[in-house]
């Protein structure tokens, strides 16, 4: 077989060297005592790159996601949340099991939450039912595909939202994917929002944390909640070096994911058996439909893994193909010639 080629996910990134250095540099300290010179470095950088006041590592995406949502929401709380988004569709339950929260799903198209969409969801106060306190977002959208929400479109969702008394919270896991897509500051995104969450440990390679970034009493108030969940870290900046790295050195070349990306969507189009909305194709994911009579799509994971190509299904018929560093350009032009010979059943 030839080389490995991890189509599954951005988060397979291992860190770069620069990172493996910084990390072993790292001045460290006791960060549940504040003391931790490098992160203290990261979580104002991260603030300061995203506009708002103070930032808070945290382990992962998943636990930012939480820990925003137990810092806005009392139990209780209904928030409002895109029918496909993460941190109702991926996080394991989290919500109803840490926050404690009813989420109401509001379809979206392409990921896109439209303004009259959550004006109709928001529901006058009354004894039956739910405070309905957060409006949650998710930009770049990774089940439509890392679709880009345009900047018009957040903040309109968000301004119906704010209105009616709610906050906002974006899980900007791929925040730089849509800034760089869109050719904006990432701060200009986080505008619309009280919080943002995004992670280093995607496209940016480093190898663990996510930020979480609000005002200076929101995230005082959510390190108490980070703490509750067990996020507590001590000399967590052999993992904030790495962060910093990711911010001020890896964020440019997402572009280079994106045109590679353009470019798998390309090949894989002109393949029978494959559906490839080009135009759906605007960061670092391609959404790949595998039309009847081609195989299903756990089928196919198992014959494209046996060719060498790594590859997840999200959906019985739906393949997600993830570019990232760690994948070159030669590699997706293999990749696709390997999903010819897959689909051939010739493993
Ligand atoms: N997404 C992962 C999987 O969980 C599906 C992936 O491979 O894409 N928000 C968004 C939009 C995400 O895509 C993810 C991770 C998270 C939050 C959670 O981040 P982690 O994995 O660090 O908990």
């Amino acid at each position: 077989m030839d080389g490995i080629i991890d189509l599954r996910s951005d988060t397979v990134t291992v860190p770069t060297p620069e990172m493996r250095r910084a990390m072993a540099d790292a001045e460290v300290g006791d960060d549940v005592y504040g003391e931790d010179p490098t992160v203290n470095r990261l979580e104002e950088l991260a603030a300061s790159i995203l506009g708002k006041e103070a930032g808070l590592l945290v382990v992962s995406g998943t636990m930012g996601n939480q820990v925003a949502v137990m810092t806005h929401c009392r139990r209780g709380d209904e928030i409002l949340v895109e029918a496909d988004a993460h941190i109702f569709y991926y996080e394991a339950g989290a919500l109803a099991v840490l926050a404690g929260v009813q989420p109401r799903t509001v379809p979206g198209r392409a990921g896109v939450l439209e303004a009259e969409d959550v004006e109709a969801a928001l529901r006058p106060p009354n004894l039956h039912f739910p405070p309905t306190s957060l409006l949650c977002l998710e930009n770049t959208h990774n089940r439509a595909g890392g679709r880009v929400v345009p900047l018009e479109k957040l903040e309109a969702a968000a301004a119906v939202a704010r209105r009616r008394g709610l906050r906002v919270h974006l899980d900007g896991a791929r925040i730089f994917n849509a800034a760089v897509a869109l050719g904006v500051p990432a701060r200009r995104l986080a505008e619309a929002a009280d919080s943002v969450m995004f992670c280093l440990s995607k496209g940016l390679s480093a190898p663990v944390g996510s930020l979480l970034v609000g005002s200076r009493d929101w995230i005082a108030e959510a390190r108490r909640n980070r703490k509750i969940v067990g996020g507590g870290m001590r000399q967590a900046g052999v993992i904030a070096a790495a962060g910093i790295v990711a911010l001020t050195r890896m964020v440019d070349r997402l572009a280079e994911d994106h045109e590679n990306a353009r470019i798998l969507a390309r090949n894989l189009a002109g393949i029978e058996g494959l559906g490839v909305d080009l135009a759906s194709v605007e960061t670092n994911m391609v959404m790949v439909d595998l039309i009847p009579p081609a195989p299903s799509g756990p089928e196919m994971v198992q014959r494209l893994g046996a060719l060498g190509v790594k590859i997840n299904a999200i959906g019985p018929r739906r393949l997600r193909a993830v570019t990232h560093k760690d994948v070159s350009r030669q590699d997706v032009i293999e990749a696709a010639d390997r999903f010819v010979r897959a689909l051939r059943g010739r493993c």
